[in-house]
């Protein structure tokens, strides 16, 4: 874990590239893809119209990220089986620990798994009280190209090929900046076991108490 030395590759935008070893990357998928057992992928829907994602989600922590045809908002249970969330495997924690400094641990690691030709449109995080909170970001799997602008939808953008092991650390300016996944370098990595990306991004939802 944290095989590399980060880089601040935009304002408020650190990457730690090649984070995790192989090895490591194996385990994490595993643990990722044992733990989603409890708690199925399911396609959320865009708010009002319904629209499925192509992107697949679930979640790990006491709180999981969700959208419906109400809007977007986080929940204790998963939608689905109305069970809690499995936990977030320690090992995530430690990276929370390790490259955010933050005084409180995250409550959320939301799972989005990436099977050929998905995508994620340009888009804000702000569902979360605890936006002076930095977000965590691991890629696994395929690469792919992720594009990051700034805080108003017009601002201009840049692209960068997130590869299996790297980890990101958005805060400061970059916390509110729009960004997307354009797509993926489909069977560019054998990481996940039918092809595809998963990405894993540790969120703080609330304000931390003191
Ligand atoms: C910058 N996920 O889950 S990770 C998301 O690869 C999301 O699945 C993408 O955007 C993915 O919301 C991109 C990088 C990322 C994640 C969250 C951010 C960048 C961010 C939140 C705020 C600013
Ligand atoms: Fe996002």
């Amino acid at each position: 874990m944290l095989h590399s030395h980060a880089f601040e590759i935009a304002p408020g935008v650190r990457l730690w590239s090649g984070a995790l070893d192989a090895s490591e990357q194996g385990l994490l998928v595993n643990d990722v893809l044992q733990r989603a057992q409890d708690a199925p992928f399911y396609r959320p829907q865009m708010p009002r119209s319904g629209k499925p994602f192509s992107v697949e989600e679930t979640n790990f922590g006491s709180m999981g990220w969700y959208s419906d045809i109400s809007g977007y908002r986080y929940e204790a249970r998963h939608p689905l089986t109305q069970r809690a969330w499995p936990p977030i495997p320690e090992i995530l924690l430690e990276l929370w620990r390790k490259t955010t400094g933050y005084r409180a641990p995250p409550e959320c690691c939301l799972v989005n798994l990436y099977r050929a030709g998905a995508r994620m449109g340009l888009h804000q995080d702000r569902d979360e009280a605890a936006l002076e909170a930095p977000v965590l970001s691991v890629s696994l799997g395929d690469d792919a190209l992720f594009r990051i602008g700034g805080t108003t939808r017009k601002a201009p953008t840049k692209s960068i090929k997130l590869c299996s092991g790297d980890v990101l650390v958005f805060g400061g300016p970059a916390r509110l900046a729009f960004h997307g996944i354009d797509r993926l370098v489909s069977g560019s990595s054998r990481h996940v076991p039918g092809g595809g990306r998963i990405n894993l991004t540790l969120r703080r939802v609330a304000v931390p108490r003191e």
